[in-house]
């Protein structure tokens, strides 16, 4: 199978994939990193539906501690973000950004309509009537539905361990048209993101970068790595997609 090359044209599809380390420069923590999320809390207490049965207010808790922290003045989009908005509105073909992330960055630097494929923590998701709505306070087991007023109902709307990420064959079918695929900031433990780059490589025709801090768990399957801070290798590999001209 011959490795695709970059796409030179400004026509090509791309996939960009990213994960927590896009958002660590902005201040918010990763998960595996030292001292990361998963350092301090065990998945199987805070991010599964059985720890959501189990004990609701911890796991409301977790996440109120993460989304004030996202809400509180000094976390903001860093120049990684500000690239890819810039990318998406200067590439004149496709540009599907997917993100793990529950946070608003990307919206936030500008990107028009990021895939959160694990959901948004600034959204409520009604067990009962099923819809979402926009969340940005704390909330527990006594918080009404916006829709439909039932209490005891809510959760946040993100996809826990042993749930289906959102959207995954809109995904799947981007990642086999695809001429670039980018996976930015993650170290490639979670399938089935984790999964994308085998995706891409089995379609045969896109080219495949891992842009991250260090090495991640699929790094071998990337036709390119490129290794440092997301704030300054993303920037520089979008000034180089656009021909310098951004
Ligand atoms: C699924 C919640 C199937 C939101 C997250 C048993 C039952 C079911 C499934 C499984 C199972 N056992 C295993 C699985 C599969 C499981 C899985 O993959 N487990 C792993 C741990 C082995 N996956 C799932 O369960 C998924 N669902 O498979 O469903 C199914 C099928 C049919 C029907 C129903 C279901 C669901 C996965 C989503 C889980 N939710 N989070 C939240 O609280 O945030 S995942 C969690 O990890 C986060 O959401 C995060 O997005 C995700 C990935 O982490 P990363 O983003 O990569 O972050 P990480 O800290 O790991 O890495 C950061 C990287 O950045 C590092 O490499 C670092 O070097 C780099 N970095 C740091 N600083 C910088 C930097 N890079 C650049 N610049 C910097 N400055």
């Amino acid at each position: 199978m011959t490795r695709a090359d970059k796409p030179t044209s400004k026509t090509g599809r791309i996939v960009i994939l990213t994960g927590a380390g896009i958002s660590k420069e902005s201040g918010l923590d990763t998960f595996r990193d030292p001292g990361g999320i998963w350092d301090r809390v065990r998945i199987e207490d805070v991010a599964t539906p059985d720890a959501f049965a189990r004990d609701p207010d911890r796991v409301h808790d977790f996440y109120n501690t993460r989304r004030r922290n996202l809400l509180a003045g000094k976390v903001r989009p860093n120049p990684a973000h500000d690239a890819l908005a810039r990318l998406e509105a200067s590439w004149a073909g496709e540009v599907l950004l997917v993100t793990q992330n529950i946070d608003n960055l990307h919206e936030r630097a500008g990107s028009r309509d990021p895939l959160h494929m694990h959901g948004e923590i600034l959204k409520a998701l009604c067990t009962s009537c099923q819809d979402d709505s926009p969340w940005r306070h704390d909330m527990d087991t006594a918080s009404p539905c916006p829709h439909c007023g039932r209490k005891g109902f809510l959760r946040v709307k993100v996809v826990w361990f042993g749930e289906m990420p959102y959207e995954m064959e809109r995904i799947q079918a981007a990642l086999a048209a695809c001429d670039l695929f980018l996976s930015i900031g993650t170290s490639g433990h979670v399938y089935p993101a984790a999964g994308f780059v085998a995706e891409v490589r089995r379609a045969g025709r896109g080219h495949t970068a891992e842009l991250n801090l260090e090495p991640s768990q699929g790094q071998s399957l990337f036709a390119e790595r490129i290794y440092g801070l997301a704030s300054e290798i993303v920037p520089a590999y979008v000034e180089d997609l656009l021909g310098g001209k951004t």
